[in-house]
């Protein structure tokens, strides 16, 4: 076959626009939706908004504060915590609608997936368009959702095409278009391309993608190093050979051991859930995500399980947080424990993505 042809779905102002759909009456309002943290009052950052406070200059990340103060003059605007459970049901009967269209199907977070569509289009970008919509209109029926798709011929060129044109957007970049569509696009739009390596290049004079690809790759690579460099230049031409690989939703995190000897002393198990967590918390950090769950778990030298969880308040990445609950839930487990513990494991569950964003990492 001589094209891929990958989509990139993308649900919009997703965190918002599952608000609007259990209170329609949002929809012409200003809406943020907050993460409030611990301290209490208007602490916190906004997760997302929806288009009509966007105008308004509300967005992902600003602290709450800031935001109420550009919503100040509008009596009607609506600041509403987080739903995390609600926002996940929503995603997995929207994405269960998406994955039927889907040779291959790789789940990303909540509000993003990439489908390989190559075998079933047979290489076509109008067949391709066509299912893209077919697509967006199946997630509406099935989910009253809006997404946005792009539509090339691999992940990068497919991710930045779904970013172009928002909301219920669906951009077609066939490759003999690849060029013209990337060049005049700030360097910021490339996928893990950040507000400081956006900084380095702007004092190079250089802004668009075009004048990105007067470096060659020896320059980028000394510059940023062998990995990323190399991304950068094969970035800015439009070239990614990274496959769609399957992927479902992943629910959970867990490791488990066995001890070194059978044991119901709390500083050896103790030691060893410490490791368990570094070890946890160095996989969801690669991938990105927070938790809001925490379990430890025993195989006791009956073989029987036991296990004991904590919800936290708030979703979290902190490997303190993680450690600390864990200890805390060793010590109450070990309170009444009569059998010697003979493998130790832990885990996170109700994960979410620290951000819509991609790590940059996900893209070598
Ligand atoms: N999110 C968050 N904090 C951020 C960025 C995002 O909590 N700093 C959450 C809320 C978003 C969801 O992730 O609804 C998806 O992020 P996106 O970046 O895809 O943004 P939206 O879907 O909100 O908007 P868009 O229409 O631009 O895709
Ligand atoms: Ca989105
Ligand atoms: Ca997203």
């Amino acid at each position: 076959m001589e094209n891929r042809v990958v989509f990139h779905i993308d649900f919009d102002y997703f965190f918002a626009q599952c608000e609007e759909l259990r209170n329609p009456e949002l929809k012409t309002k200003p809406v943020a939706v907050c993460v409030f943290s611990d301290r209490g009052g208007d602490s916190g950052a906004i997760a997302t908004a929806n288009y009509i406070a966007r105008k308004y200059g509300v967005k992902s990340g600003m602290p709450i504060k800031f935001a109420k103060k550009r919503l100040e003059s509008v009596h009607e605007a609506v600041f509403l915590p987080t739903d995390f459970e609600y926002y996940s049901e929503i995603s997995q009967k929207a994405m269960d609608t998406i994955k039927e269209f889907a040779d291959i199907f790789e789940y990303v977070g909540r509000d993003e997936a990439y489908l390989d569509v190559s075998k079933r289009t047979g290489g076509d970008f109008d067949k391709a368009a066509h299912l893209a919509q077919q697509l967006k209109n199946a997630v509406r029926n099935s989910s009253k959702l809006s997404c946005t798709a792009g539509v090339s011929t691999n992940k990068l060129v497919s991710k930045i095409a779904s970013n172009f044109k928002k909301p219920d957007g669906l951009t077609l970049v066939t490759p003999e278009k690849i060029e013209s569509f990337l060049d005049p696009l700030p360097i910021r739009t490339i996928p893990g391309i950040g507000k400081k390596t956006e900084e380095v290049f702007l004092e190079m004079g250089l802004e668009t993608i075009s004048q990105l690809k007067s470096l060659d790759v020896f320059t980028l690579n000394s510059q940023f190093g062998r990995k990323i460099g190399t991304y950068m230049y094969n970035a800015a031409r439009g070239v990614d050979n990274e496959p769609v690989s399957p992927r479902q939703e992943a629910t959970q995190y867990s490791r488990i051991i066995t001890l070194k000897q059978d044991s119901k002393d709390y500083n050896f198990l103790a030691e060893n859930l410490e490791k368990l967590c570094e070890d946890i918390h160095s996989s969801i950090m690669e991938e990105s995500i927070i938790f809001k769950s925490i379990g430890i778990q025993f195989v006791q030298s009956d073989l029987s399980n036991k296990t004991k969880s904590k919800t936290l308040k708030n979703p979290t990445s902190n490997l303190d947080e993680l450690k600390k609950t864990a200890l805390q839930l060793l010590r109450e487990a070990l309170e009444d424990q009569q059998l010697l513990v003979r493998r130790l494991g832990v885990r996170v569950s109700e994960l979410s993505k620290i951000s819509g964003q991609d790590n940059i990492t996900r893209y070598f």
